[in-house]
């Protein structure tokens, strides 16, 4: 063997720097299901079926080319528990001259990268990420030259400029950058919904579910009915599905929610590109030519790409810059036990339950739950950030550190004190009540600002204003907000905290 090739579980493309000048006749391939990246947490069963099931499709697709794949499962005799075992075990057994990775997708897992450079008796190779747009160095010169913070929308803009992506010349096409402003509509009651594709298990899958459910099964969430596909073929047949039925109408109702409906015009395409299985770039450009062909319009193509190459390559960026310690920031000093209905999804609230029920069923809630019912509720309720980044690692089959920890600590908690986000994303229940149709099924009323039956999002949002004040004087985007507490009257302000101390005391 000349090279030993390390493909980890989120790095299955065809096109992964680790595979670079691959010499079929030669080198060996490996691919590894271990114990410890299934129990680091105790990731959603949905997750782990969905990646094993994966791995070892992109392993037989390997196999079919000619590759030697040397295939550890974690249900074989010596499987390995971890992934420096498994490495170890294949260099005594093909004796490479090298080993080639491509850099992961975690601190924690670069740190071990780090290590066998030192530890492995041959050379360790980690190259680039060459799936994203923005590599880590050139993220953090743009960051130096931001002299008055981070801001996503310009961030977004020399990725447009980078890539090409809806331009003309240097002129954005439509002669504007974004089109948010259109894509805050409510969804009509009666709007149909399009069929989504069903991508049926095969033997490889029932066998991983098998697996999963006998090793795993005490998780989090169900393995019912899954229909995700494990294959670039599939992955592929996902996104030509999206493109044509769902696109369309995306920018439209990309913050809207319907109950029982957790898809909508959402691409689902998360975990298929996290994987590796589609390239965003690519998924960008089909999406491009939709609009250049007149089949999607132009707010809609718009808010896809800049979910991908503006927010996705925004808070990688914000990631690895920030790495090691982003994690541990704490800068509202939120300290709450995480209440067991994240686990349950038994919460009177409705919003809450839906949401959370779905994350149980799919492993999936699309952006404005996670972000503006689950987030917001962890953020005005003071959840300890640690706890909340877990459940956020453990219950959704797109999440690893390096999108879910920005997502968790910057955006939905204000952690870091405004780093990735200058404002915090906090609203009380007529946002919810607007965007959705859950406060109608709610026992909570979402127009009541007081007392027990009032929407606990009511209190509990001008609760955690009065509680931050002082910081949020220094934030100019939060002073009508404070200016309107201010105003408030003795006794409603009293009637605000006892409310939130009634409702927060108790959650359990
Ligand atoms: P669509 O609405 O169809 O969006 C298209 C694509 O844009 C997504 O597939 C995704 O690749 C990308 N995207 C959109 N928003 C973001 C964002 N904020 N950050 C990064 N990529 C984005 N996404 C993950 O992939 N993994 C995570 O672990 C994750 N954790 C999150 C945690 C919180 C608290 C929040 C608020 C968001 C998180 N997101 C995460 C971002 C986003 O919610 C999901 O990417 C999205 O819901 C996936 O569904 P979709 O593919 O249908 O998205
Ligand atoms: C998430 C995950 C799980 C559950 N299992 C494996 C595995 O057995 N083998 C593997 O190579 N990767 C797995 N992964 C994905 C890794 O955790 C992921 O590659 C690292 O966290 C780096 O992003
Ligand atoms: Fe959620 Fe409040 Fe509406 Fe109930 S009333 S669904 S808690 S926003």
């Amino acid at each position: 063997t000349r090279t030993l090739r390390f493909i980890l579980g989120d790095q299955l493309s065809r096109s992964i720097s680790s595979l670079d000048g691959l010499d079929k006749d030669a080198d060996v391939v490996l691919i590894a299901e271990v114990m410890e990246e299934a129990l680091y947490v105790r990731h959603h069963k949905r997750k782990i079926a969905f990646l094993f099931s994966a791995m070892r499709h992109f392993a037989e697709a390997l196999r079919a080319e000619g590759v030697t794949v040397d295939y550890r499962r974690l249900d074989e005799e010596d499987g390995a528990r971890d992934f420096t075992t498994a490495l170890s075990d294949a260099i005594a057994r093909h004796q490479p001259e090298q080993v080639i990775v491509t850099e992961p997708g975690e601190y924690r897992v670069l740190a071990m990268m780090r290590d066998w450079a030192e530890t492995m008796p041959v050379p360790v190779l980690i190259r680039e990420d060459s799936r994203f747009i923005c590599p880590p160095d050139i993220f953090a010169r743009w960051a130096e030259r931001q002299k008055s913070g981070l801001t996503m929308e310009y961030f977004y803009r020399e990725m447009r400029r980078r890539t090409g992506l809806l331009m003309e010349g240097d002129k954005p096409v439509g002669g504007a950058w974004n089109f948010d402003a259109e894509n805050r509509k409510p969804l009509p009651a009666r709007m149909d919904l399009p069929a989504r594709p069903a991508f049926a298990p095969d033997a490889v899958s029932e066998d991983v579910l098998r697996l999963v459910e006998a090793r795993f099964g005490e998780h989090f969430g169900s393995l019912a009915d899954f229909a995700y596909p494990v294959t670039a073929e599939d992955a592929e047949r996902a996104l030509d599905w999206f493109i044509e039925n769902a696109l369309p109408l995306y920018g439209d109702y990309q913050d809207a929610m319907r109950q029982g409906a957790p898809l909508l015009f959402h691409s689902n395409l998360s975990a298929l590109i996290n994987a590796g299985l589609l390239d965003p770039l690519d998924c960008c450009r089909r999406a491009e030519a939709a609009f250049r062909a007149g089949a999607a319009p132009l707010n809609a193509v718009e808010g896809f790409i800049r979910q991908i190459i503006g927010w996705r390559e925004y808070v990688r960026g914000v990631y690895w810059l920030k790495m090691p310690g982003y994690g541990e920031l704490n800068a509202l000093e939120a300290r709450r036990e995480l209440p067991w209905f994240f686990w349950s999804a038994e919460t009177e609230m409705n919003c809450l339950a839906q949401a959370i029920g779905e994350t149980r069923d799919h492993a999936y809630a699309h952006h404005i739950q996670r972000l503006m019912v689950i987030g917001n509720f962890a953020l005005l309720a003071g959840l300890d950030p640690r706890q909340v980044q877990e459940w956020y690692l453990v219950v959704y089959h797109d999440a690893y550190e390096w999108v879910e920890m920005p997502n968790v600590v910057g955006m939905i908690l204000h952690a870091d004190g405004g780093y990735l986000a200058s404002k915090p994303y906090a609203a009380s229940g007529a946002y919810i009540d607007r965007m959705s149709d859950y406060c109608r099924g709610c026992r909570y009323d979402v127009k009541a600002k007081a007392g027990p039956d009032a929407c606990p999002f009511n209190y509990l949002y001008w609760d955690f204003i009065a509680r931050h004040r002082e910081r949020f004087a220094r934030n100019h985007r939060m002073g009508v907000v404070l200016k309107n507490y201010e105003r408030m009257s003795a006794e409603r302000k009293a009637e605000i905290e006892s409310d939130a101390a009634r409702f927060l005391g108790a959650l359990r």
